[in-house]
């Protein structure tokens, strides 16, 4: 079958498809550089103009599922950066939409933008999206480009929400919500927004003001457990997914450099540009096997 291209846009969709179906090349398309490769390619062949473009964006109209990170600002923005790097390029990969804001929604301290998520997805509730969102914290980000999460929703179309599990108790109400996927066709999806948004709410703009410590007032998290844990309906629409599949600094599909004792902001930042590079090339898989071994170096010396 020939394929019919009159445009970079379809190309390029073409090619990710190909590869997917596991040509030799297939591991070659991970990066945003190797698409812009593609597309540039594509474009020395006569491919790209204004119009085509256009047309293409009204015969292809917001997919499905939306990728949305946010960070306040500073190392967050960049540790940001440095995962969407990864993310986005997954996103391209698998007909994902991606939008991330960078800012505080309501608050005054750079912690404050933890709340950011419940707007953000309230923001696409009032906007009519019924599709799921891929919600991924700044420090979060893809490692396996292939898995096919497409697939996944489908089979999970009955939940409203996936997430994975935050501490070892085996609570079914305790989930980390740094990496979580909600179905917004879902009315329990959306009504746990609603609550959520109700809940933060309820926290006085004064008691914002006078919050600069993390959980001065409660956090994002603990406000969530809440309502859950008061909700048995909820719990039903709920999958907790396996932690090392899914929200781990090891996991096989996202991975999440979760804060530690003794590493700082920018120490996450660098494991995570060392491991992003390390998925992308043998050359960045030595360099985080140093970092490894530095990091687990200095770590033994006593501080
Ligand atoms: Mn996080």
């Amino acid at each position: 079958m020939a394929p019919d291209f009159d445009n970079t846009h379809r190309l390029l969709v073409y090619l990710c498809r190909l590869f997917h179906f596991g040509s030799g090349q297939a591991a070659q398309i991970r990066t945003l550089k190797d698409l812009d490769d593609i597309a540039r390619r594509a474009f020395a062949r006569g491919a790209e103009t204004e119009a085509e473009r256009d047309r293409e964006a009204m015969l292809h109209p917001r997919p499905d599922v939306i990728m949305l990170q946010t960070a306040d600002g500073g190392v967050y923005a960049d540790m940001l950066a440095a995962g969407r790097r990864a993310n986005e390029a997954y996103a391209l990969k698998h007909t994902i939409a991606y939008q991330s804001f960078i800012g505080i929604k309501r608050g005054y301290f750079p912690w404050h933008a933890v709340f950011n998520r419940i707007f953000l997805i309230r923001d696409l509730i009032q906007a009519d999206f019924r599709g799921w969102v891929f919600y991924l914290d700044a420090d979060a980000y893809v490692h396996y480009m292939d898995f096919d999460l497409l697939s996944y929703l489908n089979r999970h179309l009955d939940k409203a929400m996936i997430a994975g599990p935050g501490g070892f108790g085996g609570e079914p109400w305790d989930i980390n919500d740094g990496v979580f996927l909600i179905n917004l066709g879902h009315g329990d999806a959306r009504r746990l927004i609603e609550d959520w948004h109700d809940d933060l709410m309820s926290t006085s703009d004064e008691e914002l003001r006078n919050a600069p410590r993390w959980e001065d007032v409660p956090s994002d998290q603990p406000r969530l457990h809440q309502i859950l844990r008061g909700n048995e309906q909820y719990l039903q629409g709920l999958h907790i997914a396996e932690r090392h599949f899914f929200n781990d600094r090891k996991a096989r599909f996202v991975r999440h450099a979760l804060r530690r004792p003794n590493l700082r902001a920018l120490d996450r930042l660098a494991l995570m540009e060392a491991d992003i590079s390390a998925a992308e090339s043998p050359i960045g898989r030595t360099v985080l096997k140093v970092q490894s071994w530095y990091w687990s170096w200095s770590w033994s010396r006593p501080r």
